[in-house]
């Protein structure tokens, strides 16, 4: 079978781990990566053993031996990025979030829908076993109603006012960093695992920092800096690194999440609890392969993610004997996987149902995003625009 060729733009921290998680499924070749100097692009692809090397991406675009991009830029090239990919009749896969704001990111819907081309974002997290399997408990009933939903997502890398990174500066990130950044995360997991979607927003956002020191050389997303070894000038931050948001689902069920990337100890624990009217879920992202499940008359079980203890329609999500551990390379493996057999076998996101999400996911992150945003400077709920285009 001739393999799906691919090319990937931009390969600071994601599009490596989008590359290797392309190259564990056996059906996908990664021939070519563009980033922004034709330097830069030879040496990324020498170092990642890729063939081809572009400077410019539209080059690249223009290859026709590539049938899908990936587009793993930062944060204010995506809008642009993505509706040239769509123009070249190539399939997409972007990182979040899709745009800068709703606007841009129903235009790039439409677009997408109109060239009839597959596209998808990454939104990993719902690619985990444990998170396809508490899908597939909570559709049969297993916890009852679902009656509140609530939880977060901390991170500690930008802790220090020496931590500084492009998504820090609103031109490039966006006007939001950490609700877009992970906030979106969180949102997009539990929407999926419950079915239901998020109509409304209360939030309260703040910059725990409001004045960092940003090192005269880059830094790469997690990497660290250390004051002494650097020179640095003060940068003043309008970006938030934390953020309370109250929501409302469609069903009037209620929940609330904080996020928060300078909470010490916290790497990337995206976390929840599901409280149904049977009984309640708790899962978090650092200790991926458990699941508390909490009962009022029996005792509290943890679920060890095992194929043979999960719901078949979450099998093809987990690939080993319980107890051989799967993480987060694994359920991007997963997103990976669901996109490009997707592709392989001829569907169309206009007739079959994807197991990944798209730029309908996207387009619903990005409109939440503005919720928060605007409730946050007017201090009051928000509905979020749900029309989908
Ligand atoms: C940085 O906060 C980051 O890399 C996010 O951009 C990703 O989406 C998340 O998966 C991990 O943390």
């Amino acid at each position: 079978m001739k393999k799906i060729n691919v090319g990937i733009i931009g390969t600071g921290f994601i599009g490596p781990t989008h590359i290797e998680a392309i190259r564990r499924l056996g059906f996908v070749e990664v021939l070519a990566l563009a980033e922004t100097s034709q330097e830069a692009a030879e040496k990324k692809a020498a170092d990642l053993g890729i063939p081809k090397a572009y400077g410019d991406y539209r080059e690249m675009l223009r290859d026709d031996e590539i049938q899908v991009v990936h587009n793993c830029t930062p944060n204010h090239v995506h809008f642009e990025i993505n509706k040239e990919i769509i123009l070249a009749g190539k399939h997409v896969l972007s990182e979040k979030p899709l745009a800068m704001n709703s606007q841009e990111s129903a235009e790039l819907l439409a677009l997408a829908k109109k060239q009839g081309i597959v596209h998808g974002v990454n939104f990993n997290y719902r690619q985990h076993a444990s998170v396809q399997n508490l899908r597939e408990k909570i559709a049969n009933g297993d916890i009852g109603t679902v009656n509140l939903v609530h939880g977060s997502y901390l991170q500690d890398w930008l802790l220090y006012e020496t931590d500084f990174n492009w998504r820090l500066a609103p031109e490039v990130g966006g006007k939001s960093r950490a609700v877009a950044d992970i906030g979106s995360h969180w949102c997009d997991t539990v929407q999926f695992i419950t079915g239901k979607k998020i109509v409304e927003v209360f939030a309260d956002l703040a910059t725990v920092i409001p004045v960092r020191k940003k090192p005269k050389a880059n830094v790469a997303t997690f990497g660290m800096q250390h004051i002494e070894e650097t020179e640095y000038e003060d940068v003043p931050i309008n970006t938030e690194d934390y953020a309370s948001v109250i929501v409302r689902f469609e069903d009037g069920s209620r929940g609330v999440f904080i996020v928060s990337q300078v909470s010490a100890g916290r790497k990337n624990r995206l976390s929840f609890e599901i409280n149904g009217s049977k009984s309640s879920v708790f899962w978090n992202q650092e200790e991926p392969e458990k699941l508390w499940i909490g009962h009022r008359d029996k005792p509290n079980e943890i679920l060890l993610a095992d194929p043979a203890l999960f719901a078949s329609a979450a099998q093809s999500a987990i690939h080993h004997p319980g107890g051989h551990n799967e993480g987060w390379p694994d359920a991007l493996k997963n997103m990976m996987f669901n996109f490009y057999s997707f592709i392989r076998d001829g569907k169309d996101l206009m007739k079959d149902k994807p197991n990944f999400a798209t730029f309908e996911d996207g387009h619903i992150s990005m409109s939440i995003t503005d919720a928060i945003l605007e409730s946050n400077e007017q201090q009051k709920w928000v509905k979020v625009v749900q029309e989908v285009f």
